[in-house]
């Protein structure tokens, strides 16, 4: 008998799966032109040694009690029960709660998950700290745009207009002549889309722009930034310096009398004192195309001529979230838009900003008439939160102020955390650091599906089924498709999804009508599904009841074209469709940010030097992007992901110049270091980066050789052992995880052998 074939979705694509001879068996949806690879990491995921099989608790934790413990991330497990494991967790909830009240939980937990929309692992967390104890600290915004979510509001309008319903794909394809882009529009970073997406369609729409004549220009440190199809010029660029290269090319374009002075007069505020700062007027420094060469490394000359060939073409200009995960991030997403208004091109056909164009499968789409709805969070009765990426401030500093959208707040004092659904351990800076802000901790409750670090540093771990081994809802508001992920495989061990474990919680809590609303996980999907057929229906759209959607698999959803609305509607009549801003217009200078009065981020963009600078010890850039073979950390032991590292290793990227200096060759493991720790990787060479600067993907499951040293060595290549954990300004405070500053040498004598796929001690009883 042949198995049945079900439908799923991930966030890098739609699929069907069937398990045959033992063997999982991943087909990628019928109508994606372009799927994306990492659909194979699924391949050996089900049942891989790394999964976690039962519920464990730490030895330190069981045998000490809650508190701070420097043994957390090497310490044993010990295997217990799921009575046991939920008698310890809701008991020690209720503990906390009762001497310290829920502002001393923080529930934030910040990740990707999966992509189905009830299993939403964050969503969960959230839902059961407020209907058990009425609320916890939460965390806002995202490692994603940490910058461009808090600045975008004030400058033009809610991130989600400029990027999610940005200009579209289909729009460039069809209009725009050039198409300037600062970190580029790769294609690893599109083949993915928080929700799923079930066409990738970005390789398809850059060929047919390129084939009409579309020029692309990528400026980007790394060659690879930019898609082979569109055929584009590279400039590659010092890291972090994108915003001096735009203040050359504004000053190029004032001198020449080539801006749209009428745009930026009738839609925009402040170009004038943009301009007094790019003529020197305020200190005496011109800004001019010979100023920014000296810092962005590209020749005068050449940001000259850029300037004028963009004058009087349909022009696109794209900043990369990557751009705004580094110190002052704020400003290259700031001057992206001041551009693309100098040339006067936002809110006409395929011209314009496009922030974040390509830099997830969301962007560049079009939205669909219904979507489909989240699951209810509750009401969260505490006020206080942090910038997402400030976690470790937070444990380390409770008391403590800082500054964040013109606020000074205080870091509260945390004794317990939530973890359900991410991996803080991939997605912060400095780890060693990170290792002991959550040593601080009474407890740290994880569930996880498999021993990631995260896992390995908490004191209770609940093993989460994947989403293969139930049932969900996928659908991003941009994909065309809404699918029926049904289960694959039987949960692996005794893993159970976060929404059981939350209700088994909830009723040992006393809450769990609250909590599920006398709901089995299938009756919220129907549910669910429901409120989006109402909607439907209001609208006149036909789709089918819940049981025939679940046995069709998927069904498609009607879109609606609205790329690039805000700004177009604003072009149309500036009065009537004001945008979101204090003056209706954007804003080139913005008196609410320069009455913040933080001098890490002024009331008009600038460039301000990173503290980040290569030296004699550390003369190298390191660019830690996202990795090619996998989501963030997502089945880092998936086949794909191990398939593409070199004895196990990350492989990282090197300038032929700075690898013959160094006496390295291809396949040669390095030793990349700084003050904060090593990363042990292994070497590409290629004249595809620029000199002076190693990348190392971001997603090889942190290993560390020494886990409780001050500067330890991952001997799989976590670049976060790397990276600086500080705010990018004082405005919004995001994760500056992209650039930091490194030396590189050979490893002498045998590399360390990878251990981050081999479970920890466990003990049983
Ligand atoms: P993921 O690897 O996606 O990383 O950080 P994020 O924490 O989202 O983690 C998701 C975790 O959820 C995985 O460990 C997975 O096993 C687990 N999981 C999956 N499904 C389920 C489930 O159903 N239930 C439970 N309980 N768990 C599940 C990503 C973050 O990293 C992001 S968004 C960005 S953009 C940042 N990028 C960078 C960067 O460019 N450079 C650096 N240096 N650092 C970064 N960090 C950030």
């Amino acid at each position: 008998m042949t198995a049945k074939s079900t439908t799923h979705s991930s966030h890098w694509g739609a699929f069907t799966a069937v398990v045959q001879d033992d063997k999982l068996v991943i087909t990628p949806f019928a109508g994606d032109p372009d799927p994306s690879p990492i659909l194979k990491n699924f391949e050996n995921a089900l049942n891989h040694k790394v999964r976690i099989a039962t519920p464990m608790v730490r030895r330190g934790w069981l045998e000490n009690g809650p508190g701070p413990d420097e043994r957390r991330g090497s310490d044993e497990y010990i295997a217990i029960s799921w009575e046991e494991a939920y008698a310890l967790a809701a008991g020690e909830l209720s503990r906390v709660a009762r001497a310290h009240g829920p502002a001393a939980v923080f529930g934030g937990s910040y990740g990707w998950s999966s992509a189905g929309r009830f299993h939403h692992a964050q969503s969960q967390v959230h839902r059961f700290l407020n209907t058990t104890l009425g609320g916890y600290v939460r965390s806002v915004n995202s490692y994603s745009s940490g910058a461009a979510s808090v600045i975008l509001p004030h400058i033009v309008g809610d991130m989600n207009e400029i990027a999610r319903r940005g200009v579209s794909w289909e729009e460039i394809s069809e209009h725009t002549e050039l198409l300037l882009s600062f970190g580029g529009l790769a294609l690893k970073n599109s083949q993915v889309a928080s929700g799923g997406l079930s066409e990738h369609t970005e390789r398809g729409f850059i060929h047919k722009a390129a084939q009409r004549g579309t020029k692309f220009i990528s400026v980007s440190p790394l060659q690879s930034d930019m898609p082979d199809e569109a055929d584009a010029e590279w400039l590659p660029i010092r890291p972090g310096t994108d915003a001096a290269l735009i203040l050359g090319l504004l000053s190029v374009l004032k001198a020449n009398a080539l801006t749209d002075e009428d745009f930026l007069a009738r839609y925009c505020v402040g170009w004038d004192k943009l301009v007094a700062y790019l003529q020197g007027k305020e200190d005496g420094l011109v800004r001019d195309a010979s100023w920014a060469a000296e810092i962005c490394g590209i020749d005068a000359e050449r940001i000259e001529k850029l300037a004028v060939e963009l004058a009087g073409k349909r022009v696109m200009v794209s900043v990369a979230h990557a751009l705004q995960r580094a110190e002052h991030g704020e400003q290259p997403v700031w001057l992206g838009l001041v551009l693309s208004a100098a040339l006067g091109q936002p809110g006409l056909p395929g011209g314009g900003y496009g922030y974040a164009l390509g830099a997830l499968g969301h962007y560049g789409k079009h939205h669909n008439r219904v979507s489909f709805p989240a699951l209810p969070q509750g009401k969260n009765g505490v006020k206080d939160f942090i910038p997402v990426a400030r976690i470790a401030d937070m444990l380390l500093n409770p008391g403590q102020e800082f500054r964040y959208n013109g606020q000074t707040l205080r870091y509260p004092e945390i004794k317990l955390a939530w973890w359900a659904g991410g991996n803080p351990f991939h997605h912060h800076q400095s780890l060693a650091r990170l290792r002991q802000a959550f040593n601080q901790l009474d407890t740290l409750i994880v569930h996880e599906i498999a021993w990631t670090a995260t896992a390995r540093h908490a004191d209770i771990v609940l093993p989460a089924t994947m989403t293969l081994e139930r049932e969900d809802v996928g659908g991003a508001p941009t994909d065309r498709h809404l699918i029926a992920m049904q289960p694959v495989a039987r949960p692996f061990g005794e893993a159970k999804d976060d929404y059981s474990i939350f209700a088994e919680l909830a009723k040992r809590l006393g809450r769990e009508e609250a909590f599920t609303e006398g709901r089995t996980a299938r009756q919220w999907l129907e549910h669910l599904y429901q409120q989006m057929q109402e909607k439907c229906e209001q609208q006149h759209i036909s789709v089918p009841d819940f049981s025939t959607f679940w046995e069709i698999g998927q069904i498609p959803l009607p879109q609606l074209k609205d790329g690039g609305r805000l700004l177009r509607n604003l072009r149309l009549d500036p009065d009537k469709h004001p945008l979101p801003t204090p003056s209706g217009k954007i804003e080139i200078f913005s008196q609410t940010i320069a009455d913040f009065n933080d001098a890490d981020c002024p009331g008009h963009p600038v460039w301000l030097e990173p503290t980040q600078k290569p030296d004699d010890e550390h003369p190298l850039f390191l660019i830690a992007n996202q990795p090619a073979t996998k989501l963030h950390s997502q089945l880092d032991y998936g086949h794909h992901s191990v398939s593409l590292k070199r004895d196990g290793r990350e492989v990282c990227l090197m300038h032929p110049q700075d690898a013959r200096v160094r006496g390295i060759q291809v396949g040669d493991t390095v030793a990349i270091s700084n003050v904060r720790g090593t990363a042990l990787a292994s070497v590409d060479i290629s004249e595809g980066i620029r000199p002076g600067v190693v990348q190392l993907p971001t997603g090889a499951w942190y290993d560390p050789v020494d886990p409780q040293a001050a500067r330890p060595t991952c001997r799989h290549g976590n670049p976060n052992v790397l990276t600086l954990d500080v705010g990018t300004s004082s405005l919004a405070q995001g994760c500056c995880g992209q650039i930091t500053t490194v030396n590189v040498a050979r490893y002498q004598g045998t590399a360390p052998a990878v251990k981050a796929f081999e479970p920890p001690v466990i003990l049983t009883r």
